[in-house]
């Protein structure tokens, strides 16, 4: 899975960057769009780790890209940097609650950037299969069917509304997908603010779910020894850290979920789309334990942790033997059986 850092300049993308990442954001790299692995912190994966006491203890990961800053005022190149980020699964919006301006404003001018980068795409398409729907060819059906689409899409754009309003089924997004359409995409809202700031009712109007973060100060905690940390926490007041709750909007966002392997060699998390199904799952970890599937051993994470080991587990025959077509669901931990 990977996340988008977007907004406009100067608004903290890079400093959050860092504090997901731990990589230090390079401004050489920024115009490319610059790439980090943020760690999903996960309580289940440390229980795990202390019962298989394991050579290696891997957490699930989210993709982080860092981008340019949009520049406030006319639309300029917005779409080029925009661009960047029409290949990720879901949108960090950043917005800069350290320097004065309007929060809301911010946000609703955002939106209008994402509005109208999409607008070019899609006139762009609806220009060349005006063009290309006059001569006669064998997909001339294909084409129409998404000209009358992509109209209304493209209606819906210029009257201010984001395509993910239209409710299109997955066949109508299909011929969409290669545009990355950046107003079909969940987003999480970040208010990038001083310590102790609360998100204002009138950017909670236009997006509940929007999380404050003081960016540079978290990024100052992380890089503290615990002791230090816990010592400034104290002081400060800060009871939990927004990192994680970033983390876990953007996977809930994109509707991700954690399932488990488990054992001597390894304990590791791993990300699968809700609804995915064991085998499925057997292929992120490998095409071939896809292949060979044979059966998946599934234990619920909360039956482990209530009954203390896997013994105890089989015993209460709570593991379960599941098929190719089980949907796997958050926390599990799967051992699959494979004849590759
Ligand atoms: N006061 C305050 N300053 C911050 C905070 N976060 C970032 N800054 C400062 O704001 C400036 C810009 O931060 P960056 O993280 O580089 O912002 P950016 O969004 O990556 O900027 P561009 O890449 O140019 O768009 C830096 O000087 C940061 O130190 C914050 O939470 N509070
Ligand atoms: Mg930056």
């Amino acid at each position: 899975m990977r996340a988008g850092l977007v907004g406009f300049v100067g608004t903290g993308k890079s400093t959050l960057f860092q504090l997901l990442t731990g990589v230090v954001p390079d401004p050489g790299k920024v115009h490319t769009g610059q790439v980090g692995m943020a760690i999903v912190r996960d309580p289940r994966l440390e229980f795990l780790a202390e019962l298989y006491r394991p050579k290696k203890v891997t957490p699930a990961t989210v993709e982080l890209l860092d981008t340019p800053g949009l520049m406030p005022g006319s639309h300029g190149d917005n779409p080029q940097r925009l661009a960047l980020i029409r290949q990720a699964d879901a949108l960090l919006v950043v917005l800069g609650g350290f320097s004065g301006g309007d929060p809301a404003r911010e946000l609703t001018a955002f939106r209008e950037e994402a509005l109208f980068a999409d607008l070019a795409v899609v006139a762009n398409r609806v220009q060349r299969l005006e063009t290309d729907v006059k001569k006669p060819r064998p997909e001339r059906e294909a084409m129409l069917q998404e000209l009358d689409l992509l109209r209304r899409v493209q209606d819906a754009l210029e009257n201010g509304r984001d395509v993910a309003s239209l409710n299109l089924s997955a066949e109508q997004k299909k011929p969409m997908r290669s545009f990355g359409l950046l107003t079909e995409k969940p987003t999480v809202v970040i208010l990038n603010t001083t310590q102790g700031s609360e998100v204002p009712p009138n950017l909670l109007a236009l997006a509940p779910a929007a999380i404050a973060v003081d960016a540079q100060l978290e990024l100052e905690l992380e890089q503290m020894t615990p002791d230090e940390r816990a010592s400034f926490q104290n002081e400060l007041g800060i009871t939990e850290l927004s990192r994680d709750r970033i983390i876990r909007a953007a996977y809930h966002a994109v509707g991700i979920l954690t399932f488990f392997t488990a054992g001597e060699p390894e304990v590791r998390g791993w990300n699968l789309e809700r609804g995915g199904t064991a085998v499925e799952a057997a292929g992120k970890i490998h095409t071939d334990l896809a292949r060979g599937f044979i059966r998946a051993e599934v234990t619920a994470f909360d039956d482990l942790k209530r009954l203390g080991s896997m013994r105890e587990v089989k015993a209460a025959n709570l593991l379960r033997l599941e098929g190719k077509d089980y949907v796997v669901q958050d926390g599990d931990i799967v051992y699959f059986r494979s004849s590759v």
